[in-house]
């Protein structure tokens, strides 16, 4: 229905979409209309951040436009939807992925050049969106990626923080330091500002219960702040459908109260409003590790509360029974973080729609479903009761209300089976009570998933072996996670992408991953392996050359380059990598120079965050730094080994790192690293993996083949004895680690004594993450990677199978398995016409 003349308005759609045109001038066009216009600048004026921006806005022309159709075709087809909950989502840079997911890359790349600029320089400038830690937020972004590429109607929601994650730097002593991201500084061309879809959200006030506790309550009083919704596409990969992240931004429902500006109390004029806006202010910076803050429980239910009240509304509009609910819409919850989605989803229904709770139950079961990221217990979310009372009074009374349901439940399936009860109860007792998040989650959906088999497994049997018991086993599953090859291919490596392309004859590997197989005939061939290997050291050179401008380091450009970059944790275990790279060189020291070029040299890269609060993590870094220092310094040892930590790892690091890497470690204390996802990127990139029995790692050795890669360690049943034993002091410690810790202490990579607390962990009984128990073997599986890089052609095929066998890792496969086993939805495509 159109407003006024419709042959108007249709002619003029027409031409606006013919005004999307792919040609190099058209495309020209496109962009200085933005740079005039939009940025009103005129060509003399004209650098490369306008460029840039001026580019991204033309292409998120395109984006809305495809966005428009997808979201039209959708509500007309009435279509089940999506919804991802994720409350961190890694976008990183999106204009190159853009370009490539259209298919414009070429003709921009041309246009660009007419204009006077560089394509690589203008995407270079362009800031990342950091909204996330690390793994789960990055698994979000590739997921969303996927549903858009396999034509599967999704929408993720988050927050718009306006800090996204910290930006690192390394202070003169090797520290890392924390500075804000202020990364919507130069406006953010990747989304659109819906102030008319504001939703008003509340906080505190009074609640009653209804009647015997299930019957409609109230929830009066308390303060409302509004959640203002900005819209961000994602493009699939040559298809028209594009999906939509929605992050929510907080605002105070009065923006300046002239009342008390006009009594003259400035500050409080504005209070209210600031308040508001602390919300979604910052990130929090923490990985695995949950802090209980006051202000994350209302970043929570304030993202929760907007997304279920949109998503009620569009349901609304369709008027058909809330049982049918679940029918049109399935709703994943990205770890325990949006739980209260799931009272708030029965407040909803039972004290404003007037659903009877039984009923008002089942609808909220139907919806949900849980993928659990970590069985770290320090990760895992509770919060204490007079926290929720106070902020939260309605929901409290309704999490009570499910918990005497479920604990009246088991009493009668285990009678008088009292530990069992205090075990499954949603409320842990203590001072202070408090509320399992994990266990509403699990009980308040239809599935609950890991994210590899053995974490799956472990899930099972070490955190919710209860529940399986209840519940049935069909409850739980297991959803292996994968990774976008948009991003971590066809983007990220150029280069080796082509050379795949036109080995196999075809794209198609872009969007069926399994295709990579077909690589593996060529895995001996002599003259693939040159070309192959010749990809290598481009990317290789590229990252010795971002190494020599952020550090002023120049390294050995044929060394084998020796990667650990992620989120730094004690239980990753980037501190046993440095003890390693110590050992390598006191061993070099130890040797007379010819039999040291006789060695395989080595790069060893790391980068990674720590969370600001995590004092060890940081000692972890400052140590990386410490060693590298010495080790650079050394003329003697300089060609046969450096070492760089690179700082502010990030996506678009990631993308230069990964490409380059001969080995990367995934050396994690087994059973602790619930998948990994860069693992995947790595050994999809022609890396070799060094790595332990944990996580996803297992699965990806079964498809690549244990001869290419390198694994080491003790293995999860193993874990808890080893642990009695550093407990009970019966710990033999190997004298290669003596000799390294005497190294550090020594002072040899400066002051010794920075060092004791991060040395102690090893020691007098802790050791939790057994790095001695594993150090050895660790040294061993090092000295294999040494052995068979020295038979290049061999080493190359491993890499070429390596790539071939990666196919089941990708997104896609994840996402269809999330879509046909948990969420019940079918791929559709949008028509030519739509
Ligand atoms: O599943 C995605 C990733 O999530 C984490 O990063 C997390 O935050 N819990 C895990 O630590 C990773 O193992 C996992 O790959």
């Amino acid at each position: 229905i159109f407003p006024g003349d419709a042959k108007a308005w249709k002619s003029a759609i027409a031409k606006n979409a013919e005004s999307l045109k792919t040609d190099v001038d058209s495309i020209n066009a496109q962009i200085v209309h933005h740079v005039e216009t939009t940025l009103a600048r005129a060509a003399f004026n004209v650098d490369e951040m306008a460029m840039y921006q001026a580019a991204a806005l033309s292409v998120r022309d395109r984006l809305i436009h495809n966005w428009d159709v997808t979201q039209t075709f959708h509500t007309q087809a009435r279509t089940k939807r999506v919804y991802y909950f994720s409350l961190e989502y890694l976008l990183g840079r999106g204009y190159d992925n853009a370009l490539l997911n259209l298919g414009v890359r070429q003709p921009y790349n041309e246009g660009l050049k007419g204009l006077g600029f560089n394509m690589e320089d203008v995407i270079d400038v362009e800031r990342d969106m950091g909204l996330g830690n690390g793994g789960l937020g990055r698994l979000a972004a590739c997921y969303l990626d996927s549903t858009s590429t396999l034509d599967i109607p999704c929408w993720g929601y988050t927050l718009r923080y306006s800090q996204g994650i910290f930006k690192q730097i390394i202070d003169s002593s090797g520290n890392q330091v924390e500075v804000p991201d202020p990364w919507l500084e130069n406006q953010n061309p990747w989304e659109i500002p819906r102030l008319d879809n504001a939703v008003e959200i509340k906080f505190h006030g009074e609640a009653t219960p209804g009647e015997g506790g299930k019957g409609p309550g109230t929830w009066t009083g308390g303060l409302d702040v509004l959640a203002v919704p900005y819209d961000i596409p994602v493009p699939g990969y040559k298809t028209q459908t594009t999906n939509n992240i929605r992050a929510w931004s907080a605002r105070g429902k009065v923006s300046f109260d002239l009342a008390k500006f006009n009594a003259g109390d400035y500050d409080a004029a504005v209070r209210e409003a600031e308040e508001a806006e602390t919300i979604t202010r910052v990130l929090y910076p923490n990985e695995n590790f949950d802090k209980g803050k006051a202000l994350r429980l209302k970043q929570q239910y304030f993202w929760v509360a907007a997304s279920l009240h949109d998503i009620c509304r569009r349901f609304r509009k369709l008027r058909v029974p809330w049982s049918e609910f679940p029918d049109y819409n399935a709703i994943q919850l990205n770890d325990t973080h949006p739980t209260l989605a799931i009272p708030e989803l029965m407040r909803i229904l039972v004290d404003e729609e007037g659903q009877p709770w039984d009923e008002a139950w089942e609808i909220v079961r139907r919806t949900f479903s849980y993928t659990n990221h970590t069985v770290l217990s320090e990760a895992l979310e509770k919060w204490s009761v007079p926290l929720v009372e106070w902020l939260l009074p309605r929901h409290l009374q309704i999490i009570y209300e499910i918990n005497l349901d479920m604990l009246k439940d088991v009493e009668k399936k285990w009678p008088n089976d009292r530990a069992r009860l205090a075990r499954m109860s949603l409320i842990e007792e203590g001072y202070p009570k408090m509320v399992r998040m994990a266990n509403l989650a699990v009980v308040g959906s239809h599935r609950v998933n890991g994210v590899a088999a053995l974490h799956s497994h472990l899930v099972q049997q070490d955190l919710f072996p209860d529940f399986v018991e209840y519940l049935g086993r069909d409850h739980f599953g297991n959803v292996t996670n994968g990774v976008t090859a948009r991003r971590w291919l066809l983007q990220c490596n150029p280069s080796l992408a082509k050379l795949i392309t036109d080995t196999l004859g075809s794209d198609e590997w872009v969007v069926n991953l399994d295709k990579l197989e077909g690589l593996t005939k060529y895995a001996k061939d002599k003259a693939f392996q040159k070309k192959w290997a010749a990809c290598k050291q481009a990317n290789r050179e590229r990252l010795c050359d971002y190494i020599e401008a952020t550090l002023g380091l120049t390294v050995n450009r044929h060394a084998l380059i020796d990667v650990q970059v992620k989120r730094i944790h004690e239980y990753k275990r980037q501190f046993m990598n440095i003890l390693g790279v110590i050992f390598r060189y006191l061993q070099l020291k130890k040797m007379s120079p010819a039999d040291r070029k006789r060695l395989v040299p080595r790069l060893s890269v790391f980068a990674g965050k720590a969370a600001p609060g995590y004092y060890i993590a940081k000692l972890i870094i400052r140590l990386c730094n410490a060693v590298s220092k010495t080790i650079n310094a050394d003329k003697d040892i300089r060609e046969s080994l450096s070492v760089a930590f690179l700082p502010d790892y990030s996506v678009s690091l990631a993308e230069i790192i990964i490409p380059a890497s001969d080995i990367s470690e995934h050396i994690s204390t087994a059973g602790t690293e619930a998948s990994g996802t860069s693992n995947m990127k790595f050994a999809l990139n022609g890396g070799l993996l060094l790595g332990t029995l944990d996580g996803a790692n297992i699965e990806i050795a079964e498809a690549v083949g244990d001869e290419n890669v390198f694994f080491f360690g003790h293995v999860t049943p193993d874990v808890p004895k080893l642990r009695r034993a550093h407990h009970f002091g019966e710990v033999q410690y190997p004298a290669e680690l003596l000799e390294v810790v005497d190294a550090i202490r020594s002072g040899m990579f400066g002051e010794a004594g920075v060092f004791e607390p991060l040395l102690g962990t090893l020691f007098e009984g802790k050791d939790h993450y057994l790095v001695s128990d594993d150090f050895l073997s660790y040294l061993q599986a090092q000295k294999m990677v040494d052995e068979a890089y020295v038979d290049q052609p061999s080493w190359v095929e491993k890499t070429i199978n390596s790539t071939a066998r990666m196919g089941r890792f990708a997104s896609d496969r994840a996402v269809l398995q999330y879509a046909e086993e948990i969420w019940n939805i079918e791929p559709i495509k949008i028509p030519q016409d739509a």
